[in-house]
C-alpha cells in the first residue's frame, strides 16, 4: 500500500518490556488500511526526565492511508490493549506509541503536535530512527547528524 508515510515511537519501562515493544510492533501491522513497512532494532534506554526501570523503545515505520487524528486514536486503542495507566506524567508505563513524523506535514491540534515537541532531544527516538530512516529531513530542524550529536550522552544500547 502506497499512502502516507509515518514514524512511531515506542517504549515501555512496566512489565515484561520487550514483550510489550514486540507485540506493539504486531499490533501496529494489523492496523486497518496500514502497512508496517520498518522496524529498527530495540534499544535499552536511560528513563529521560522520567522514573522507574530503564526503558524499552524502538520505533516503526508505517504507510498508511489513515489521516493523523484516526491513527491517533488506532495508537490509544493499542496502548489500552497493553494496560497502559496514567497516574502521572511521564509514570512508568506498559506501553507508549507516539507519531513522531507524519510525512513532512505539521500539525498542531489540541490533541496532536507533529513533529513530536521533544523528538529532537531524545536519543532513544533519533537512534532508532537514524537506523530506519538515515536520510529523513524532520520539518524545520537542523540535519539529523546534528541532532544525534547533540544527544550522544544519553545512555542507549541497542539489544
Ligand atoms: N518516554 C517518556 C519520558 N522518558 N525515557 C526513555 N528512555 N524512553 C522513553 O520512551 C521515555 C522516556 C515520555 O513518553
Ligand atoms: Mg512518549
Ligand atoms: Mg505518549
Amino acid at each position: 500500500m502506497s499512502g502516507n508515510i509515518v514514524y512511531i515511537g515506542i517504549g515501555s519501562n512496566l512489565g515484561n518490556a520487550l514483550e510489550n515493544v514486540t507485540g506493539a510492533m504486531d499490533l501496529l501491522g494489523k492496523l486497518p488500511d496500514t502497512r508496517l513497512q520498518k522496524t529498527s532494532s530495540l534499544y535499552r534506554t536511560a528513563p529521560v526526565d522520567a522514573d522507574g526501570d530503564d526503558y524499552v523503545n524502538a520505533v516503526a515505520m508505517l504507510s498508511t492511508t489513515l489521516a493523523p487524528e484516526p491513527l491517533l486514536e488506532a495508537l490509544w486503542q493499542i496502548e489500552n490493549a497493553f494496560g497502559r495507566k496514567r497516574p502521572y506524567r511521564n509514570a512508568p508505563r506498559t506501553l507508549d506509541l507516539d507519531m513522531l513524523l507524519y510525512n513532512t506535514d505539521c500539525i498542531s491540534t489540541e490533541r496532536l503536535t507533529i513533529p513530536h515537541p521533544r523528538l529532537t532531544e531524545r536519543a532513544f527516538v533519533l537512534v532508532p530512527l537514524a537506523e530506519i530512516a538515515p536520510e529523513i529531513v524532520i520539518p524545520k530542524q537542523e540535519p539529523l547528524s546534528i541532532l544525534l550529536e547533540r544527544v550522544k550522552n544519553q545512555k542507549i544500547h541497542r539489544i
